[in-house]
């Protein structure tokens, strides 16, 4: 069964499922978070009705981007920051395509920064999930946009000068419309959040703190967290940016003071994703180029056809 035409199959699906035939033995160290990433998948996807030959998932390169290898569904391993241009553009062939886009901190924060600031102002329809563990864990601990300031690293041996990024913030400011923050040691929590990312329509994004007990000795302080919408000392209406945007600035500003808020900070239903409004100006084909492509009969239009549409 191709990826196209096993869109849309109801049936049963057994978390199982999500695990591969032949299973590699994960890589990533005893007591990684990328774990509870994995995990929270793998329930996640059945609940929201997904069969593994629904889902894509496209990944950078980093100790995340390994994640594709260990869930059975079809995967792209792409290269350093590039996994949201690959993801858009399966997303685009193939709109049915459940697409899951993942990667790390120093990968969707640092080399992928623009990609991640223009899929989410253009507020294309994927989840995509940062694992964040404040450094870059693959090469062995150095420096992340997302290092606290003072961190020390081999790569700043004295402690970093910079401040860290803000990525919930960052990515209300270019656009996603819904964004929530959460953390593998909270799995019921990133369990549902993940669900609700994919269910939503337009760009989810999700930054998802992953401890690094190998090179961030300083991961410690995600535990314990607070989930701002059952504790009763924050109130907010997530579908008000100006009230998001002030929750973030708070969730931002205490994480490196060792208070982890964790939670959903923006929901907006209402934003057209990037394929509605592109079909709105009439620059979506009808039948998308997955499906034009097991079609014999389907008539392809050339450049040249566009040249004249815009002349
Ligand atoms: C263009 C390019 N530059 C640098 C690298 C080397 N490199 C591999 S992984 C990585 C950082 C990974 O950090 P992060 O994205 O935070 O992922 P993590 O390993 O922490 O999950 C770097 C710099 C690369 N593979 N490609
Ligand atoms: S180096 Fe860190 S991020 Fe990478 S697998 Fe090990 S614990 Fe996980
Ligand atoms: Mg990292």
């Amino acid at each position: 069964m191709s990826a196209f035409n096993a869109i849309g199959d109801e049936r049963e699906i057994d978390r199982d499922e999500y695990t591969p035939g032949i299973e590699p033995q994960p890589t990533w160290c005893p007591g990684c978070g990328d774990f509870g990433v994995l995990k929270a998948l793998k329930q996640a996807l059945p609940e929201a009705g997904k069969t593994p030959e629904e889902v894509l998932t496209v990944t950078g390169i980093g100790c995340s981007g390994k994640l594709n290898s260990y869930l059975d569904t079809y995967g792209f391993h792409t290269i350093h920051g590039r996994a949201l241009p690959v993801a858009r553009a399966a997303k685009l062939a193939n709109p049915e395509l459940e697409v899951i886009a993942a990667g790390g901190d120093g990968d969707g924060y640092g080399i992928g920064g623009n990609h991640f600031i223009h899929s989410a102002r253009e507020n294309h329809d994927m989840t995509y999930i940062v694992f964040n563990n404040e450094i870059f864990g693959l090469t062995k601990g150095q420096t992340s946009p997302t290092s606290p300031k003072g961190h020390k690293s081999k790569t700043q041996p004295s402690g970093s000068a910079k401040t860290p990024l803000r990525p919930l913030s960052m990515s209300l400011n270019a656009g996603a419309s819904y964004v929530a923050r959460t953390a593998a040691v909270n799995p019921n929590q990133a369990k549902e959040i993940i669900k609700e990312a994919i269910e939503h329509d337009g760009f989810a994004h999700i930054d998802f703190l992953t401890q690094c007990p190998t090179w961030n000795k300083d991961a410690r302080q995600y535990v314990p967290y607070i989930d701002v919408q059952e504790s009763e000392d924050y109130e907010f209406d997530t579908t008000d940016r100006a009230e998001a945007a002030e929750m973030m600035r708070e969730t931002e500003n205490v994480l490196n003071e060792g208070t982890v808020l964790t939670g959903r900070y923006y929901v907006d239903e209402d934003r057209p994703s990037y394929s509605q409004e592109k079909k709105a100006v009439g620059e979506m084909p009808d039948q998308p180029l997955a499906e034009r492509y097991f079609d014999d009969d389907a008539e392809w239009e050339r450049s040249y056809d566009l040249l004249e549409r815009h002349t």
